[in-house]
């Protein structure tokens, strides 16, 4: 009988490109398991998608919870479509997911690949300079979902959006950030807000901070920004910074730069972690759908592989470190030839052909 670790994985491909990232990284991560010989995956694939929900009318059934928490993880694509408001296959899929199964905390790491070439003059002479790790607060603040419409939807409507800040919240993302720049060679966490406008739920933020720090006294240094100004900081000074602690809507936004600045929003990848365990935790890239490019088949892969590397680190617990590093060697290795790059990383090579090299790569 054979000793392998089977990993059961439920995958949600989701909408458009979502569906060629997930059978891309599919295809890796059966490659890297084949190498290995010591673990394999299990997947269910779950049609849980707009097209799905346009046909039947919903996205998850009343189970999903439970079927999601039958696995070890999750792996999701992309979701969104033009033919549904965003704002609905977000709060009937994505987001009821990263709450419901603890996901607290969204790591979005960023950094210069080996061999490619930033957008930006000062980072194409030292790319090292950008090296991040984004810490998103995952379950509150502008993503709590509370607010209403009300007086029509005329000239006098009114909407509130609620935006809610616990103390419990607030002091569970700073003590996993402080602990992932603790983790890190650089030791520097920078803490977002926009508490000089917003002087309730950032000002506790910035108290928890401060609280917090205290404990990492002379280990970890450490400052505070304003998000504004911190977009100029990531384009001007990105070697002044390491690990970065924001709100749910500060962090995605600050992300989306940082890829760019990195090269390409397809590369970036994020791990929605429930750091207890006690549910499976998801890895997803960090774009969307692209309804403008999906079905032909020109997709980036680089930031599914690099969610599916960061999979197999939190599947491992510290045993498969060297393993999901494999996994990054051979991304890297194909991204450092400009015949296998896609086209937002100034290439020509379509998704199918990146994925085989990738797959040569961790082969070799
Ligand atoms: N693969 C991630 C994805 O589909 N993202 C769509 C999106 O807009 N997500 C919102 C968010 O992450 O806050």
């Amino acid at each position: 009988m054979s000793n392998k670790k089977i990993y059961k994985i439920a995958a949600i491909p989701g909408d458009g490109i979502g569906v060629d990232i997930t059978e891309a990284a599919v295809q890796a991560l059966d490659k890297l398991a084949e190498t290995n010989g010591t673990f394999s995956f299990e997947y269910t694939t779950f049609d849980w998608s707009s097209s799905a929900y346009l046909e039947r009318g919903w996205y998850m059934p009343p189970d999903w919870a439970e079927q999601l928490r039958k696995h070890d993880a999750i792996y999701f694509g992309a979701v969104g479509w033009p033919s549904v408001p965003d704002h609905i296959s977000l709060w009937q899929m994505i987001l009821p997911i990263r709450q419901q199964m603890n996901q607290y905390v969204n790591v979005r790491p960023t950094r210069i690949l080996r061999g490619t070439r930033a957008p930006v003059s000062q980072l194409q002479e030292k790319p090292s300079d950008l090296d991040w790790i984004i810490v998103r607060e995952n379950s509150e603040g502008e993503y709590a979902g509370q607010g209403g419409t009300t007086h029509g939807h005329g000239p006098n409507a009114i909407a509130t959006e609620l935006a809610i800040f616990t103390r419990v919240g607030i002091e569970r993302i700073m003590r996993f950030a402080f602990e992932t720049a603790k983790s890190r060679p650089r030791k520097k966490l920078t803490m977002v807000t926009k508490s000089n406008a917003q002087r309730h739920g950032m000002v506790l933020w910035d108290t928890v901070f401060n609280d917090v720090a205290k404990d990492y006294e002379g280990v970890v240094e450490h400052d505070k920004m304003l998000v504004d100004a911190m977009t100029v900081r990531m384009v001007n000074k990105p070697e002044s910074m390491d690990t970065i602690v924001a709100t749910n809507l500060h962090a995605d936004i600050l992300s989306d730069l940082a890829a760019a600045l990195a090269g390409s929003i397809g590369i970036a990848p994020s791990s929605n972690l429930d750091p207890t365990r006690e549910n499976p935790s998801m890895f997803e890239p960090i774009h969307g759908s692209a309804p403008d490019i999906a079905g032909q088949g020109i997709a980036n892969p680089v930031g599914a592989f690099w969610s599916a590397a960061e999979m197999v680190r939190w599947l491992g617990k510290g045993d498969l470190d060297g393993v999901a590093d494999q996994f990054m060697e051979a991304i890297e290795n194909v991204m450092g030839d400009p015949k296998t790059r896609t086209r937002d990383m100034g290439g020509s090579a379509s998704t199918t052909e990146v994925t085989k090299a990738v797959c040569e790569e961790i082969g070799r």
